[in-house]
C-alpha cells in the first residue's frame, strides 16, 4: 500500500516539477489513499506534538485536521509525519507528505529555488533569545563574544550571523540537527544562549528543569512568516490548503465558532452563508464539497480557537495573540472575501 502511495505521489511530483498544471493529483492522491499525510514537527509544544499514546495537538496539527475536514468530513483522517528541519522540503518535493505544517518560515528561496508554495501564513513570529536570568542581561546588544546554540537547517542560523555582523558583535554558534540536542546543549551549559523563533522559546522553555532561571531577550531580529508548504504545480491543492486557513479566519471575523456554527446555517448574513455554503458554491471549484468550509469549523473550530486552545491562554504556552490577531483587532491575520 505504502509503496503504491508513494508510487503515485512521486509520478505527481516528478510531473509537478516538469510539466506544472498536469498534476492537479495531490486531491485525488488523498482521497484514494482515504487520509491526509502531513509533514509535522518532531515535537515542539503548542505547534506540532504527539503524546504518549501518540494522539497529536496543536496550531499546525489542527490546521491539517481542518483540510482533512473540508476534504472527508472527518478531521482524523490525517496521518502526521515527523519531521527535522534538515529533512522536511524533501519530504514535500518527494510527495513523501501532501502538505508541510510546520513552524516553516516563508522565504524568497524555499518559495522559488526549493519548488515549493506556500499556503497561509497562520503563525506571524520572528526570531529571539532565550538566556539565564543570571547572567544579568537585558538586551540582545549585550551578547558580544557569547555563544550561541542554534538548529542547522533553519532560517535561525542565518539570522543569527546577520545579525550579530550587523552589530558588530563575536559570535560563537554551536549548531545542532535536532532541537532535541539544541535545547539540551543549552540547558547543560554548552552555550550562553538558545535562539529560534520566539514561540519556539516559550515552547522549549516549558522543557527546562528550571524554566523561570531563564528569560526572553526583547529584540525580535527577524520576520518568521511560518506557514503551509506544498508543491509546485498543483494549484488547487494550494487553494485548499490557502483557503482552508482564510475560513477558518474568516468565521472568527463573522463570529462563528465550532459550537454556534450550526445555528449560524440559519443565519441571513450574507457573509455567513458564503462562508458556510448555505449560499453560493466557493468549494466546488477546488474540488471539494460547497460545505468545505462548514465541516473545518464544525471539526477543529475558527482560527481564535485554535490559536487561544493550543499557543494561547488555553494552552501553558500563553503566547498572546500579537501579529496573530485579527486585522480588524491591529493584527495580521486578513483572509481575502470569500466572495
Ligand atoms: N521557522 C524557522 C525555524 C523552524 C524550526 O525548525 N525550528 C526548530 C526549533 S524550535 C524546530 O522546530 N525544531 C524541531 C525539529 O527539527 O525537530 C524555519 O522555518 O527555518
Amino acid at each position: 500500500m505504502k509503496k503504491i502511495i508513494l508510487a503515485a505521489a512521486a509520478l505527481g511530483a516528478a510531473v509537478a516539477i516538469g510539466a506544472g498544471a498536469a498534476s492537479a493529483q495531490t486531491l485525488n492522491n488523498v482521497k484514494q489513499k482515504g487520509f491526509l499525510q502531513c509533514g509535522a514537527n518532531t515535537g515542539l509544544a503548542g505547534f506540532g506534538q504527539p503524546d504518549a499514546q501518540g494522539n497529536w495537538t496543536g496550531l499546525d496539527v489542527d490546521y491539517c485536521r481542518a483540510i482533512a475536514a473540508a476534504i472527508f468530513n472527518d478531521p482524523t483522517k490525517v496521518k502526521f509525519v515527523p519531521l527535522s528541519a534538515k529533512d522536511r522540503f524533501t519530504a514535500v518535493q518527494s510527495g513523501e507528505v501532501d502538505v508541510l505544517v510546520r513552524n516553516t518560515t516563508w522565504t524568497i528561496s524555499r518559495d522559488t529555488s526549493l519548488g515549493l508554495n506556500f499556503g497561509a501564513i497562520n503563525y506571524y513570529d520572528g526570531q529571539g533569545f532565550l538566556v539565564r536570568k543570571s547572567l544579568k542581561i537585558a538586551s540582545a546588544l549585550e551578547l558580544n563574544g557569547a555563544s550561541v546554540c542554534v538548529q542547522q537547517g533553519t532560517t535561525t542560523e542565518l539570522n543569527l550571523a546577520d545579525y550579530f555582523r550587523a552589530n558588530k558583535l563575536e559570535l560563537k554558534s554551536v549548531t545542532f540537527a535536532t532541537s532535541d540536542e539544541t535545547i539540551k546543549a543549552y540547558e547543560a551549559g554548552r552555550c550562553d544562549v538558545f535562539t529560534t523563533d520566539a514561540s519556539g522559546l516559550y515552547a522549549e522553555r516549558l522543557r527546562l528543569a528550571k524554566a523561570d532561571e531563564h528569560m526572553v531577550l526583547p529584540e525580535i531580529i527577524s520576520k518568521e512568516p511560518l506557514g503551509s508548504t506544498v508543491r509546485h504545480g498543483d494549484d488547487q491543492w494550494r487553494d485548499i490548503v490557502q483557503w482552508t486557513h482564510y475560513a477558518m479566519l474568516t468565521a472568527e471575523e463573522l463570529g462563528v465558532t465550532k459550537a454556534n456554527v450550526d445555528t449560524m446555517l440559519k443565519s441571513e448574513n450574507p457573509d455567513v452563508k458564503r462562508l458556510l455554503g448555505t449560499e453560493g458554491k466557493f468549494g466546488e471549484p477546488m474540488g471539494l464539497t460547497s460545505d468545505g468550509a462548514y465541516r473545518s469549523i464544525k471539526h477543529v473550530g475558527n482560527y481564535g480557537e485554535v490559536f487561544e486552545r493550543t499557543v494561547g491562554n488555553g494552552s501553558p504556552l500563553k503566547i498572546s495573540r500579537g501579529q496573530n490577531a485579527l486585522w480588524t483587532k491591529g493584527g495580521l491575520q486578513y483572509a481575502p472575501p470569500i466572495r
